[in-house]
């Protein structure tokens, strides 16, 4: 037998708990805590390593071969336990089905498809913009946030309008799960089987319209690249990440614009930098904390080692804070070059509909910037508390026109 020491370090344990409210009120110091311990760490409590350097999220995000997403991409492991719902089949799948079912995914995402959207989405834009204008004081999630993507995604998908009212909760429902179980999850799973019943029902064929991007993936089945069971699957995918996602995203650069009158006022002066202003709002304060992966074989990270089925927590938000990977880490600068923030994840997993957020990001904070004079909070902002979307559930805005 070999003797030979294993000079390898155990993983030093992660001081605080991210799923809970006190962490998610402000999570910065505990992802600085985090990425100072160590490049990995283990979490006695939830039995899973963490990662939260820059360097190392995007690994663990880009060697799918190592760090696998077909156990599913939050905390349950699914050799173990049984899913919540039928798996997605390219959120939580490796290649080569997932590179199968994402390149439909990808067809109904091009530059030519982006381009068709623009008009109708820029003059969704000016409405919303003119309403909260027109209301003076308003509520920058449930006025604002929450409005323009139920209504611009689904429209495009082709999705009927009654009932859209369960696309939020379906979302949260989803991002919850990706946690572990708690007063959250609990909260979100409410309404289950009435929301998941309307989301089913709405993925079929004969439920979207023959224009939309539902319609596009449809096509795939007559090509003979889908099952029609597959097609319904992408279109849930549709329904689960394109728009809770958006509408947290909104909120969140409303709330930094508000609070930051000198980023405002450079957007106000060149309201072109609207697009660059949603990507660093992405990564200075990004919807999406965190997501997991499994281990496929024994690896080692930064000198530690962890086994084949483990599961670890990639913490993009702490990535997209960290020192050493930016200057000014923590300052929102919407003119900042903010290429490798981690905000949409990286590698074969990186938000297939970046495209779309992009563009809904653009539209509407151009028009903002275009239309509005002043923005400031008038009132303190309520937090939203979800295992894995960091967003707000209230935020009291004053705005006038320019
Ligand atoms: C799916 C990661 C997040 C944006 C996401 C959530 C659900 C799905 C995909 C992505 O159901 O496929």
């Amino acid at each position: 037998m070999n003797a030979a020491v294993d000079t390898r370090a155990p993983a030093p344990i992660v001081q605080s708990d991210p799923f809970t409210r006190e962490f998610m009120d402000d999570p910065y110091p505990g992802f600085a805590a985090m990425r100072a311990a160590g490049p990995v760490l283990w979490s006695p409590q939830y039995g899973c390593y963490i990662v939260a350097r820059h360097d190392d999220v995007q690994r663990v995000l880009s060697e799918w071969q190592t760090f696998s997403s077909a156990a599913g991409v939050g905390l349950a492991n699914f050799s173990k336990e049984k899913p919540w719902r039928p798996p997605s089949i390219v959120l939580e799948a490796d290649p080569p089905l997932h590179t199968r079912t994402r390149t439909v995914l990808a067809r109904t995402m091009t530059p030519g498809v982006v381009k068709a959207l623009r008009e109708r989405f820029e003059r969704e834009a000016e409405i919303l913009v003119d309403r909260v204008l027109d209301m003076g004081a308003f509520d920058g999630i449930t006025d604002f946030a929450e409005h323009y993507p139920v209504k611009v995604f689904p429209d495009a998908l082709g999705l009927p309008e009654k009932g859209r009212e369960n696309l939020l909760p379906y979302g949260s429902m989803v991002f919850n799960s990706f946690g572990p179980r708690n007063e959250f999850t609990e909260a979100a799973m409410a309404n289950a089987d009435s929301v998941r019943g309307w989301i089913m029902a709405n993925c079929t064929r004969k439920a979207l319209g023959k224009d939309g991007l539902g319609a596009m993936i449809y096509a795939a089945v007559d090509s003979g690249e889908l099952t029609e069971d597959e097609a319904g699957m992408l279109v849930r995918s549709f329904l689960s990440a394109g728009v809770d996602t958006t509408c947290n995203a909104f909120g969140n650069l409303l709330w930094c614009l508000a609070t930051h009158p000198d980023q405002w006022r450079k957007l106000r002066e060149k309201p072109e930098l609207a697009r660059n202003a949603f990507e660093e709002s992405l990564r200075y304060e990004g919807p999406a904390q965190a997501f997991f992966r499994t281990t496929t074989k024994d690896v080692e990270i930064g000198g530690i080692r962890i086994a084949a089925n483990e599961k670890i927590c990639a913490f993009m938000q702490s990535a997209n804070r960290d020192p050493q990977r930016w200057e000014r880490a923590d300052a929102f600068d919407i003119e900042r070059r903010v290429v490798g923030h981690m905000g949409f994840g990286t590698g074969i997993h990186g938000c297939v509909g970046q495209p779309i957020a992009r563009l809904e990001g653009e539209a509407v904070f151009a028009a903002l910037a275009r239309k509005a004079k002043t923005i400031e909070l008038a009132g303190e902002p309520k937090r939203q508390y979800n295992n894995v979307l960091r967003s707000f559930a209230s935020l009291p805005v004053r705005v006038t026109r320019a």
